[in-house]
């Protein structure tokens, strides 16, 4: 990176240690659904705001997933509820939203006046905060909170390792994808020192799973199928299947890297039959194709190696539908 973006970064995070340091309520919310980073960067932006004595609310339209229990501060991960509406903050942070729509119902907390910090890493973020420190070199939005701590010179403890270890975990795939630079490494170095634990965080975050979990990826590798070229590769869940096995929705995450890392596979597919109708099909391709495209012509959208869309049919039509295509696009 060049001498005048890292400048330009500075200047962000400087703007942004003003915006924390002059207010005295915020509310901190993330995106829907939301993943490790979402939750530990919204708990580590707590966590400073305690260590600051500030006043602060942290809020999601979704609850905090149970997995994430052991975080410091997950006991004040309040789910959103309409009557929250009726008390509005004018000091805003947001971290890990690509876009304000993401937000979703706690916009509802936002005062006609609300100022709204944006801390994220999603290269496709739209800047709709006021002020808006987007690092799209940053492997997490947690690498962002901690450099902010850092340069607030705030002593980091094993509570704040934790949720930054977490984040930095989750969203590089226990450090094996792209995003992993010698800088997340360093920083997870650092978290390590200041006292989290990383085998239990790998162990409860990578590694365990639920019985239900289990058994339905007994039923997704029992009905495996290639195409002919071995090029495509495929599963599916029912609902029926959800019910079977005492799974859910969420329970499917991760399906869809059996079929993607079968030797020889471009295309590895999920499909997913949905409980209000419809099929959800998950997308993901190993090298030369870019299933963005083929999502998005079915109404979805995605990266180049990750996409996804809602399809209309049976189960069985929309699975010869998507097949079909993937073949066409892999001509
Ligand atoms: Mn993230």
């Amino acid at each position: 990176m060049s001498r005048a973006a890292l400048l330009d970064d500075q200047d962000r995070l400087a703007e942004a240690i003003r915006f924390i340091e002059e207010g005295d309520r915020f509310l901190v919310v993330s995106h829907l659904h939301p993943d490790g980073d979402a939750v530990s960067s919204t708990l580590a932006v707590g966590w400073i705001l305690h260590k600051l004595g500030k006043d602060f609310l942290m809020v999601n339209e979704d609850g905090l997933p149970a997995k994430f229990g052991y975080l410091w501060g997950s006991g004040q991960f309040i789910r959103f509820s309409p009557d929250l509406s009726a008390s509005t903050f004018n000091r805003v942070i947001a971290v890990d939203c690509a876009d304000f729509a993401r937000i979703g119902e706690v916009r509802s907390c936002f005062g006609p006046d609300t100022a709204l910090l944006n801390i994220d890493h999603h290269p496709t973020n739209d800047h709709f905060g006021r002020i808006n420190v987007v690092f799209a070199d940053a492997a997490a939005t947690v690498e962002i909170v901690h450099d902010m701590a850092e340069r607030m010179r705030i002593e980091i403890d094993a509570d704040f390792a934790t949720c930054i270890y977490t984040g930095l975990l989750t969203d590089t795939g226990g450090f094996r994808y792209s995003n992993t630079t010698p800088k997340v490494l360093r920083t997870a170095a650092q978290m390590l020192e200041a006292g989290a634990e990383g085998s239990r965080l790998a162990g409860l975050l990578l590694e365990r799973t639920t019985f239900g979990q289990t058994m339905l990826l007994r039923l997704a590798l029992n009905r495996m199928e290639r195409s002919r070229n071995g090029k495509i590769a495929w599963t599916y869940v029912t609902v029926q299947d959800l019910a079977d096995t005492n799974a859910t929705l969420e329970d499917t995450e991760g399906l869809v890297n059996y079929p993607r890392n079968i030797e020889g596979v471009e295309v590895g597919i999920l499909f997913k039959e949905m409980p209000d109708g419809g099929v959800k099909v998950s997308l993901r391709s190993n090298e030369s194709a870019d299933v963005s495209v083929i999502a998005k012509s079915m109404g979805g959208g995605g990266h180049a190696k990750a996409a996804g869309c809602t399809m209309s049919g049976s189960l069985k039509d929309c699975m010869e539908r998507m097949i079909r295509e993937v073949e066409a696009a892999l001509e």
